[in-house]
């Protein structure tokens, strides 16, 4: 009996022992709603003060994990096996997203602080009514440039960057859309084009633009182009704009042939285990105080109206980051569908593989 009364005594041990360290290790990586809540945002892309100030008002410790494009976030959660609370696609992520029944849908009375963003940022056909998204950060793709390292370019067109003399003085955002929608710009298309011909021509003009291009980079292009080591980036506005911050020297440019206009956006995953917490953190970073502090950390333009009131006007008068929407040609990245997303990152993968 004492043998007996020994061994359930030990089961039970054990089975409390593997309970305690599941529940322990679930909470560390995210997988417990309780009392975290997991962020997977795109890198430095927020005021690590921010996530302090949430942690203390809500109570919540927040499990911080980064991406560096929308194919690799959207590849992940599509995967299954995460528990991210809010993540941040740009707004053709969101529409394919949202299709794939991946997002839960916002409850908008948890969200006063809605009021703040601008509505032209709000109801936008990639979210009607913004059932799922609202947005974080806008931008645009240009050219942030060292004018003491190019001979008198001052690259009005995308074609200025097929000069000779920049051989090897280029950086490239590592992004699909990004260069192969430079490059259909460069040929008067559309960031959106769908058209085999049309690809296969902006792959074959990339090809031709190898000798200039130095290194195709993530995030590490802000302090490359800061510290003078390449001459000329296609970067997004955001970067471009802590860049210049870094170094006054350099500036940014939209060509004349059109660019991508983006946006990122605070979305709540279908796998969510903290769905109120979502709510409170993504109507926390509304706050015009905490969106205008935001902005100013990461360099980046804010579709918060009053938060947009609270930056300084070197900032906010800036038009090189907060152009006239209205007065340059700029265009959304539709969803072009699984199979066309994916054919733009083989054309992308193909010229990066020939660059190496
Ligand atoms: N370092 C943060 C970069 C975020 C840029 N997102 C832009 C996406 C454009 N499709």
């Amino acid at each position: 009996m004492k043998q007996l009364v020994q061994t359930f005594a030990a089961i039970f041990i054990v089975a409390f022992g593997l309970l305690y360290v599941t529940h322990y290790m679930n909470a560390s990586e995210g997988l417990s709603g309780g009392n975290t809540l997991t962020v997977y945002n795109w890198g430095d892309y927020i005021d690590p003060e921010l996530i302090t100030k949430f942690e203390q008002e809500s109570g919540l410790k927040v499990i911080y994990q980064t991406f560096d494009s929308n194919e690799a976030m959207m590849t992940k959660i599509e995967q299954g096996g995460t528990t991210f609370d809010i993540a941040v696609p740009s707004e053709y992520a969101v529409d394919k997203m949202r299709k794939e029944n991946l997002l839960l849908p916002l409850d908008p009375s948890k969200l006063p602080n809605l009021t703040n963003i601008n509505p032209e940022f709000l109801n936008l056909s990639f979210d009607p009514g913004n059932r799922y998204s609202v947005p974080y950060f806008w931008g645009t793709v240009g050219i942030v440039y060292n004018p003491e390292l190019v001979s008198n370019l001052t690259f009005k067109s995308w074609n200025d960057l097929w000069d000779p003399s920049l051989k090897n003085k280029i950086l490239f955002v590592d992004g699909a859309r990004e260069i192969m929608g430079m490059a259909l710009n460069s040929m008067n298309q559309s960031v959106n084009d769908t058209n085999e011909d049309h690809l296969q021509a902006a792959l074959a003009k990339l090809h031709t633009l190898t000798p200039n291009v130095k290194a195709i980079v993530g995030d590490e292009i802000k302090m490359l182009l800061a510290n003078e080591e390449a001459a000329v980036g296609i970067v997004w506005s955001g970067d471009a704009s802590e860049i210049i911050d870094a170094n006054d020297k350099l500036t940014y440019v939209l060509p004349e042939e059109g660019t991508n206009l983006w946006s990122d956006n605070m979305v709540i995953p279908k796998t969510a285990k903290n769905i109120e917490g979502a709510h409170q953190f993504i109507n926390f970073m509304l706050d015009p105080e905490n969106a205008a502090q935001n902005a100013e950390y990461v360099g980046y333009s804010t579709p918060n109206d009053k938060a947009l009131k609270l930056l300084p006007e070197d900032i906010s008068q800036d038009k090189r980051f907060y152009p006239d929407l209205g007065s340059m040609k700029l265009e959304v990245y539709d969803n072009l569908g699984k199979r066309m997303l994916a054919h733009y990152n083989e054309l992308f993968l193909e010229f990066k593989m020939h660059k190496k």
